[in-house]
């Protein structure tokens, strides 16, 4: 799970609902940066697993000058979790923001509040000087995955893509690849590596209108993350909800992590804003998370899964 902020206060939560393990944001490029999350995960009997959010790579996603420089910052940063022990590392190649919306206060099941995106109200100027194409795209991620597989690989650390939130090219005046099941698959071809992998976000998938169960099982063990969630809609329009009242057979999403012999890490994605909660945005709120844990833990345990 992910807890924001990461308190002491989310992580006991978190501990108590049964949670393992926790994926925290980019904390700094320093080895104590790291071994302080670490060690403020280990304190409530929780391994920290996965980092995503906040990497400081938006230069090679960007192709600007000044790449290098995010590329020796990144090597660091991997060689780090190496030592500590966490394993995956979530990105994405999305040149600006991890995910867009043009509404976080659309009222879901009872007044809780989720967020919504719909083309037809997205209205932000093109950014300037970035790259449009997608063979931009497709050249700076080769430049980043030559670079970084043999260091992951030698640091035990794997990679997993994130894909375009929401998957639409291009937005900003910039291109997003990772908008289908096609760029998913250039991915894998582009490195055999074990570290090369996706992060299946159940909830883009569903955005983009495919089968969700039956794209988990075609992507088998290049899967090395999953978000799990869901939305009602497929762009260019459709919102988040809860995870038991989205268009996709959830039970049958996990039953295909299961088939594909999935032991990798999983946790809820953008969930509802409930009753009373402040502070953090839409989709980050904690209590929605509780109520997700629990309905993932049932669906495993159904499938007679730990
Ligand atoms: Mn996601």
């Amino acid at each position: 799970m992910v807890c924001t902020p990461l308190s002491d206060e989310n992580l006991r939560l978190a501990a108590q609902i049964g949670v393992t393990d926790i994926v925290g944001r980019y904390p700094g490029n320093e080895f104590e940066d790291l071994q302080r999350m670490d060690d403020q995960v280990a304190k409530f009997g929780m391994k920290l697993s996965v980092i995503e959010g906040y990497l400081p790579m938006d230069r090679i996603r960007l192709g600007q000058p000044g790449r290098e420089e995010d590329m020796e910052t990144m090597i660091k940063f991997v060689r780090n979790m190496g030592k500590l022990d966490v394993p995956v590392l979530c990105y994405h190649f999305v040149g600006r923001d991890d995910w867009t919306r043009t509404s976080w206060n659309v009222e879901d099941r009872g007044g809780a509040l989720v967020s919504e995106f719909n083309l037809d109200d997205f209205d932000a100027p093109d950014d300037e000087g970035a790259p449009t194409t997608d063979d931009h795209a497709w050249v700076g991620l080769e430049y980043f995955l030559n670079v970084i597989l043999p260091v992951a690989e030698d640091a035990g650390v794997k990679l997993a893509m994130h894909p375009a939130d929401p998957p639409i090219s291009p937005l900003y005046g910039l291109s997003r690849v990772f908008c289908d099941v096609p760029a998913f698959d250039r991915l894998c071809e582009m490195s055999d590596s074990p570290s090369n992998g996706i992060c299946f976000c159940g909830g883009c998938f569903s955005e983009m209108g495919v089968d969700v169960p039956a794209t988990i099982r075609r992507f088998g063990d290049r899967i090395t993350f999953a978000h799990f969630r869901d939305v009602v809609g497929v762009v260019p329009k459709f919102q988040e909800t809860f995870h038991d009242k989205g268009q996709t057979d959830m039970a049958e999403a996990m039953r295909a992590y299961k088939d594909i012999g999935y032991t990798g890490l999983m946790r809820p994605d953008h969930v509802p804003r409930l009753e009373g909660e402040q502070g953090e945005g839409t989709g980050y709120s904690m209590m929605g998370r509780l109520f997700a844990v629990g309905y993932m833990r049932g669906l495993m345990h159904a499938l007679g899964v730990k």
